[in-house]
């Protein structure tokens, strides 16, 4: 029999195992065999297309049973698997099908006729399991001879804004997606007396790969929820043992009256990563649930890098120490050279769950992963006198909004390519439900007719709604400092 690097790792115990792995609120719920048998279709439907080993299949797909079954089903036919946003606009989508050139897209029957006469095969799935992707594949065999693959094949590629505004595609591997999963499983304690609550997306490393993968390999199950609803977590959070979300959900959580000490008193671990947590929020929280939250810290390219332990001290306002296998370095941003303990400086990861490069950028990939394997991860930050990583700022012009990564060199260039508009600078604010929302500045050339409104309803056919300005302001002239670059901390202060 070959061997599935990936897949082996994830089901290769549990492919006849009758035990639940996922079920939705409404009561339905899938068994590790079931799901094990819906990829086999797939995989068969995958093949019968046409994907061969390396071959991309991108999913735009609500979140579903069905497409966490596509992701095994690419991983098993050899295939490498690329979720998008379901946000993401016509636009935007045009160019990660340019750019990966799938052989397979499948994407919601509403938005079908979007993506008619492009070069993929297009299937749909919708959330309730409708759509064409389902039919092709029910009369074929449950039975599929995964794909031979190895550590270092890629896995998944999973699209990641840059600085220049352009998305880079992160290649990872069956290992960096293997070795990270078994690790955190270890560190966090996972079994298979485990219940997660899912409410993330599973277009984004956390969602899909952190929990999904730990919960496969420890075999347990899973709470699968359409998205972060808070009537929906306050009646599930009884059934469940563990809850992996963004700071967002905590600070929603604690908000609401009916979030108390008793309701989560049998739970075992509450996650958060993807964004900066507030010290205040991990405070609050011990006070309201008497579990102290545990913070994470990671990345689409490096999958976790660190964690706060699960028996040590869980230090408010820290990530934690690197996970076994993984090295951090925090170097000086201008040369590269390591930094001691207690200075601040550019954080950079090595180790099994850094990912291969980004998709046909290899001149990218080599200004941000250095020979010697380290990646430098645009983040900045320092070692405590205890070995904690503190993250203090990021060198990358980055918004994150609800953890979802926003650059602002791709509003600025929808923006600016507006008639009318001289030049802009979209910048982050504080808020208190997303941690950040995105603001923007822009200058219009002289007698232009264009308004806030105006500027809005354009970008609205090009940019994801979650990208939209949520304030706009227009001014005379951008802030500049001596060197002419714009100066976004003064216009953060200002408008924040
Ligand atoms: C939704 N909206 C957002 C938003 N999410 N705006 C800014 N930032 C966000 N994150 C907008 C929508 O466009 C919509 O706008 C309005 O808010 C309501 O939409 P919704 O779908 O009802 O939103 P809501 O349920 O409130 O969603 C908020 C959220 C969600 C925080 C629950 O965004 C979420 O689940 N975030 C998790 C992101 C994630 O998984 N990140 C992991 C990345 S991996 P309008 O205009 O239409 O009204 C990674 C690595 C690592 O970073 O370390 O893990
Ligand atoms: P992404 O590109 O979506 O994978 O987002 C990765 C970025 O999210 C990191 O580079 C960090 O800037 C940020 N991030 C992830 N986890 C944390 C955390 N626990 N605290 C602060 N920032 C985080």
């Amino acid at each position: 029999m070959s061997t599935n690097h990936l897949f082996d790792g994830l089901l290769g115990a549990r492919e006849s195992d009758s035990r639940t792995l996922l079920r939705v609120p409404a009561g339905a719920s899938w068994s590790y065999a079931e799901i094990v048998e819906l990829s086999g279709k797939l995989a068969n439907l995958l093949r019968e297309q046409g994907v061969k080993p390396g071959d991309r299949v991108a999913a735009q797909a609500a979140k579903s049973v069905q497409a966490i079954a596509l992701y095994l089903a690419t991983v098993r036919a050899g295939g490498v698997f690329l979720p998008l946003n379901t946000a993401y606009t016509r636009a935007e989508v045009d160019y990660f099908l340019e750019d990966a050139e799938p052989t397979v897209f499948v994407c919601d029957s509403a938005r079908a006729r979007e993506f008619e006469g492009i070069e993929a095969q297009v299937f749909t799935l919708d959330a309730d399991a409708d759509g064409s992707l389902i039919p092709a594949s029910n009369s074929l065999p449950v039975e599929f001879e995964n794909l031979e693959r190895g550590p270092q094949d890629l896995a998944a590629i999973l699209y990641t804004s840059g600085t220049t505004g352009l998305s880079k595609g992160a290649m990872l591997s069956h290992d960096n997606l293997l070795s990270n999963a078994l690790t955190l499983v270890d560190y966090w304690r996972f079994t298979a007396a485990d219940v997660l609550l899912h409410a993330l997306p599973i277009f984004h490393t956390h969602g899909l790969f952190v929990a999904t993968n730990i919960i496969m390999i420890c075999g347990g199950s899973m709470i699968f929820l359409p998205r972060f609803d808070l009537d929906a977590m306050i009646e599930q959070l009884p059934h469940a043992t563990s809850l992996m979300g963004v700071p967002t959900f905590y600070t929603r959580l604690l908000a609401d009256p009916r979030f108390e000490r008793e309701l989560v008193a049998h739970m075992r671990l509450f996650v958060s990563g993807s964004a900066p947590m507030l010290a205040e929020t991990h405070v609050q929280f011990e006070a309201t649930s008497g579990h102290r939250i545990l913070e994470r810290y990671g990345m689409t390219e490096t999958n976790m890098n660190t964690s706060n332990p699960y028996a040590g001290e869980r230090r408010a306002g820290s990530v934690g120490f690197p996970l076994p296998g993984v090295e951090i370095k925090i170097t000086d941003p201008e040369n590269g050279a390591a930094l001691a303990p207690g200075e601040t400086g550019m954080i950079e990861v090595r180790g099994p769950n850094v990912f291969l490069g980004y998709w046909r950028k290899p001149e990218k990939t080599a200004l941000e992963l250095r020979d010697d394997g380290f990646f430098i991860t645009g983040d900045m930050g320092k070692f405590d006198a205890d070995g904690y990583v503190h993250i203090l700022g990021r060198e990358k012009d980055l918004v994150i909004s609800g953890g979802y990564n926003i650059y602002p060199k791709q509003i600025e260039t929808e923006i600016d390519a507006l008639d009318g508009v001289t030049e802009s600078a979209v910048f982050g604010i504080p808020d208190p439900d997303l941690g950040e929302v995105v603001a923007a500045a822009v200058v219009l050339e002289a007698g232009a007719a264009l308004d806030q409104e105006h500027i809005l309803s354009a970008l609205q056919p090009l940019l994801a709604r979650f990208k939209l300005p949520r304030k706009l302001v227009l001014l005379d002239k951008l802030p500049r400092n001596a060197m002419g670059k714009v100066q976004k901390n003064i216009l953060r202060d200002r408008y924040g």
